[in-house]
């Protein structure tokens, strides 16, 4: 796979084409970032960009991880204290994963978020900003209905993140999207470049199919689960045996999430995918790409059960290493 199939593979959007296709030609040196809030465990949602970075680093990217305990803080995420030491767990969780540790930096958005510099570009860039228009900009990160001032500023923190961490691409998944859009709109305002940026898609609720799979609601997969947990999760999931998306009553679309969970988290990481029948069934079953489990799944060559059997042991393969970092 050449650099810029590595770099858009799986991705939902990139801004721009044009600035992708720059830094797909001489990628080595470039780096690329995620910026995650400290809280609980690594999660499935961690996991799909974590992939992103993995491919960036294939690609010949070097990644910073930015543990944003300012964030987390101003997002209500509980005291200084806690997040702190939560970010120091994810660290290890990161490495357990998959980054490469030779090439992963981490930062501490505290670090380098209180310094006076940074903190009289940021009133530079309150300055710029609306507050219709930082509300906007968060409407899909927090939860609450009304924007507190701490989380008005969050989003002018994280499009100053990108010059001061001196990065060439932003990853983050598509609720993200609309920070970067406003870091390219305030950026210029203080001498510095709009940035490039990758948006991951957002995976289906594992149990329904229905709107995004999130931490704090409905079914997700974290490094805690157990084979077990893992098992009767997938077994459970919403899977019919097609990969179009259903429209109900209500309007909203169910989504495949067994498949979106194979196309966004096993195929990026395992070459062949290998299903185990018994041989009254047809016997064992191997793929080496998405497209070629979608199709035996909608022609109904692989059934939703044995298809499921293949995600939990390979969901646990992926967890394993972390699952048992956070046992020590
Ligand atoms: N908004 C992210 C966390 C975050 C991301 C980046 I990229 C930053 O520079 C800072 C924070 C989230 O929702 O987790």
């Amino acid at each position: 796979m050449d650099a810029h199939e590595l770099i858009t593979r799986n991705a939902a959007e990139v801004v721009t084409e044009a600035e992708i296709e720059a830094l797909a030609d001489d990628p080595d040196g470039k780096r690329a970032y995620v910026g995650y809030e400290p809280s609980g465990v690594l999660h499935i949602g961690h996991m799909l960009t974590a992939n992103k970075l993995i491919d960036l680093q294939e690609a010949g990217f070097e990644v910073t991880v930015l543990l944003a305990d300012v964030h987390a803080y101003l997002n209500d995420k509980g005291s200084f204290e806690e997040i702190r030491h939560t970010a120091e767990r994810m660290r290890d969780q990161f490495i357990a994963y998959g980054l490469d540790e030779s090439n992963t930096q981490f930062v501490l958005g505290s670090d380098f978020q209180l310094d006076d510099d940074y903190t009289l570009d940021l009133h530079a860039l309150e300055l710029e900003t609306t507050l219709a228009r930082a509300e906007r900009a968060m409407a899909e990160i927090t939860s609450s209905d009304s924007v507190k001032v701490s989380q008005a500023v969050y989003p002018l923190m994280q499009a100053l993140d990108i010059p001061y961490l001196g990065v060439d691409l932003a990853v983050g998944g598509m609720e993200q999207r609309k920070v970067h859009m406003l870091a390219r709109d305030v950026l210029p305002s203080i001498d510095r470049e709009p940035p490039t940026s990758l948006h991951t898609p957002l995976i289906a609720d594992l149990g329904t199919g229905r709107g995004k799979m999130s931490s704090s609601e409905g079914v997700t997969i974290s490094m805690e689960d157990s084979r077990d947990d893992i098992e009767s999760k997938v077994n459970d999931a919403y899977c019919p045996p097609t990969a179009d998306p259903d429209p109900t009553e209500d309007g909203e679309t169910r989504e495949n999430p067994v498949l979106q969970v194979f196309e966004y988290h096993v195929f990026p990481r395992f070459d062949t995918v290998r299903v185990e029948r018994p041989e009254e069934y047809g016997g064992d079953l191997t793929y080496e790409s998405y497209d070629a489990l979608e199709a035996d799944l909608e022609s109904g060559e692989l059934h939703p059960a044995d298809a499921k059997g293949a995600l939990a042991e390979y969901l646990d393969r992926l967890i394993a290493p972390g699952r048992e970092q956070l046992a020590e």
